[in-house]
């Protein structure tokens, strides 16, 4: 008896999660499409830039498609080498930082509406603040990052990952540096909600094993 309550209580629990809670990820380290929490999930799809094109069912305000030159900052791997160096590469780059970039999500055009979304951060300076949106324009929360090296010249080891995923779905995304221009690449997105983590459930685990020597 005890344990169907447990059980009924952690599929509850896993329910409320499902329906309500978006969930944040990064600022982690990003030097390939390796690091990315989303990869090979359900409708996965990249944009990196690397055509200088953004794909059908993706619009974006704020910036535009760079090739490789001597201060491009593209995800470090797009070149073929993960060497330290974005610079033979191609990214999404606006000189107004603060005011950012925007990408928005078509569910029309890419068959379905997004329930993970994600960017990288290749470059800018300042504080860094990722935010998405809901296909109504609701925020799904915010992230801040400060890791930005002081250096233009495509270094990659201060690249990071932002990314929410949504059972109900992602409308857009936007980012931001407090000063400077900033530099984005990897533009990415999936049909599909990660599982929970192994360590996430480890901790539910030991909540409802604490639950029940009580
Ligand atoms: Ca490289
Ligand atoms: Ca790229
Ligand atoms: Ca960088």
């Amino acid at each position: 008896m005890k344990k169907t309550l447990l059980l009924a209580g952690a599929a509850t629990l896993f329910g409320v999660a499902s329906a309500q809670a978006a969930v944040l990820y990064g600022p982690t380290p990003y030097l390939s499409q390796a690091d990315s929490p989303f990869v090979g999930h359900t409708g996965w799809m990249l944009e990196d830039f690397e055509d200088g094109l953004l794909m059908d069912g993706v619009s974006s305000i704020g910036g535009m498609a760079i090739g490789p030159s001597w201060i491009t900052d593209s995800v470090d791997g797009d070149d073929g080498a993960i060497d330290g160096f974005g610079t033979a590469g191609s990214s999404y780059f606006t000189p107004d930082g603060n005011g950012g970039a925007w990408f928005m999500f078509h569910g029309d055009i890419l068959g379905f509406v997004p329930k993970s979304v994600g960017i990288v951060w290749t470059d800018g300076a300042g504080t860094i603040t990722f935010e998405a949106f809901d296909t109504n324009g609701a925020s799904l929360g915010v992230l801040t990052g400060n890791h930005a090296d002081g250096s233009h010249l495509g270094e990659t080891g201060d690249d990071r990952f932002y990314g929410v995923s949504n059972w109900d779905g992602i409308g857009s995304l936007h980012i931001r540096n407090s000063s400077g221009g900033i530099e984005v690449d990897h533009v990415q997105f999936s049909a599909s909600v990660p599982a929970p983590s192994a360590a996430a459930l480890l901790g539910l685990g030991a909540m409802f094993a604490g639950r029940r020597r009580r």
